[in-house]
C-alpha cells in the first residue's frame, strides 16, 4: 500500500471498527503510557487534625465500632476522589475507637501500619499479643496476621491507619476473612515481641527472608524519640535532618514488605534542601510546627497533621519549632523492583 497519511475521519471510522475487536490503537496512548517523568494523579494535599478531630468524633454517635467493623475516615486524595487512597498505591484511614468498643478479629492479605494520634487506653491485638496504644507509637498489621483493637480506658482514641490496598487492588490479590471470636485470645504476655526481637538481637535460631515482617510488631514512639533526641549534636543530613527508617531487626528490611516508614527530626529554624523522589509519601507531623512547600504550594503544619507528597514532587521542609514527622511510603516495592529514584536538589 502507499497509503502514508489518512484524515480524521478515516482514523475514527477505522477506530471504532477496531473498537469492537477490543483493539486501540497505541500510537494515541503511547506517550501518556509511558511519560518521560513520573506524572501523578494525586496532588499535595493536607488534613489538619486539630480542625477535623471533632468532625471525627462525631462518627462515634453515628456508628458503632462492632456495625462499622472498622469506624474510619478514608483520607481521600483531593486528585482522586471516590478512589480510596491518598496516594496512587496506599489508602489512609483516621480510625476512632471509643471506651468500651471492640473492632473485632479478621485478617486480609493487605498489609497495615497504625500511627496513634490522640487519647490513650486502646490496644490492638497481633496474632494473639495485645499492645497498648499509645501516643506516637507505630504498630504493623502484617499481611494475613489476626488483628481486633479494643478500647479499655476512658477516652476516646483515634490513630491513622496506613494500608496497602490500591497496590493490592491492582495485583487482584487480595483475601479476607473474618475470625470466629471477636477479640483474639492472648496467647503471650504484652511486651513479648519486644522482648524477643527487639534488643538488637533476636532468638539464636530465627531466621527470616528479606520479604518476611517483622516480628516486633509495635515501635513504641518513646523509644523512636529518644533515638531521634538523642542525635542532638550529631551531623545533621541536609535533605531529611535527623532521620532514621524502620526496620525489621532480624533482616533491616523495612517491617513489611510493601510499606517503608520513617521518622525525622527538624530541629527548631532547620530548613531542608529540596528533595524528590519517585514514592509518594505520606508524612505526619508528631510534635512542633512548620512549613511544607511542594511543588508550588506551601503548607502550614502542626501536631497530628497529614501531608501528602506526590511522586517525584520537589519538596522542601522548614521547622519554625523542634518538629518530628513520621512517613510512609511504597518505597520498599520500588526499591525490590529497581523502580526507586531519589534526587537531591541544593
Ligand atoms: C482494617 O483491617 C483496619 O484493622 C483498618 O483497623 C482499616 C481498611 C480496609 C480494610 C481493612 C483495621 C481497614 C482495614
Amino acid at each position: 500500500m502507499t497509503v502514508l497519511s489518512s484524515n480524521d475521519d478515516d482514523r475514527t471510522r477505522y477506530y471504532s471498527v477496531i473498537g469492537e475487536k477490543n483493539l486501540t490503537p497505541l500510537w494515541e496512548v503511547l506517550h501518556s503510557l509511558v511519560p518521560a517523568h513520573p506524572r501523578p494523579s494525586i496532588v499535595p494535599a493536607i488534613w489538619n487534625y486539630s480542625a477535623l478531630r471533632n468532625i471525627i468524633l462525631r462518627s462515634g454517635s453515628l456508628i458503632s465500632a462492632s456495625e462499622a467493623e472498622r469506624r474510619v475516615l478514608i483520607l481521600e486524595n483531593p486528585g482522586v476522589r471516590g478512589h480510596s487512597r491518598i496516594t496512587q498505591s496506599l489508602y489512609a484511614g483516621f480510625q476512632l475507637i471509643l471506651p468500651g468498643e471492640v473492632a473485632p478479629a479478621h485478617r486480609h492479605s493487605q498489609s497495615a501500619l497504625r500511627l496513634v494520634l490522640d487519647g490513650e487506653g486502646a490496644y490492638t491485638a497481633v496474632n494473639g499479643e495485645r499492645t497498648t496504644m499509645k501516643r506516637g507509637d507505630f504498630i504493623i498489621t502484617p499481611a494475613m496476621t489476626w488483628h481486633d483493637h479494643g478500647n479499655t480506658g476512658d477516652e476516646p482514641v483515634v490513630w491513622l491507619d496506613g494500608l496497602d490496598i490500591p497496590l493490592v487492588q491492582s495485583l487482584d490479590a487480595g483475601f479476607a476473612e473474618k475470625a470466629t471470636v471477636q477479640t483474639q485470645i492472648e496467647e503471650r504476655a504484652e511486651g513479648e515481641a519486644l522482648r524477643r526481637y527487639g534488643k538488637n538481637m533476636v532468638p539464636l535460631d530465627f531466621f527470616q527472608s528479606s520479604s518476611d515482617p517483622t516480628p516486633v510488631f509495635v515501635y513504641p514512639y518513646s523509644q523512636t524519640r529518644t533515638a531521634l533526641l538523642e542525635l542532638d549534636g550529631s551531623a545533621i543530613d541536609p535533605w531529611h535532618g535527623h532521620a532514621f527508617r524502620f526496620v525489621n531487626p532480624s533482616t533491616g528490611a523495612s517491617p513489611m514488605p510493601t510499606i517503608g516508614a520513617f521518622v525525622r527530626r527538624l530541629r527548631s529554624g532547620f530548613e531542608a534542601r529540596p528533595y524528590r523522589s519517585t514514592d509518594s509519601a505520606v508524612f505526619v507531623c508528631l510534635e512542633g510546627e512548620g512549613t511544607a512547600l511542594i511543588g508550588e504550594q506551601k503548607f502550614s503544619f502542626s501536631r497530628g497533621d497529614v501531608l501528602v507528597v506526590p511522586s517525584w514532587s520537589v519538596h522542601q521542609f522548614r521547622a519554625s519549632s523542634d518538629a518530628i514527622l513520621f512517613s510512609f511510603s511504597d518505597r520498599p516495592v520500588q526499591r525490590v523492583l529497581g523502580l526507586w529514584r531519589e534526587e537531591k536538589l541544593s
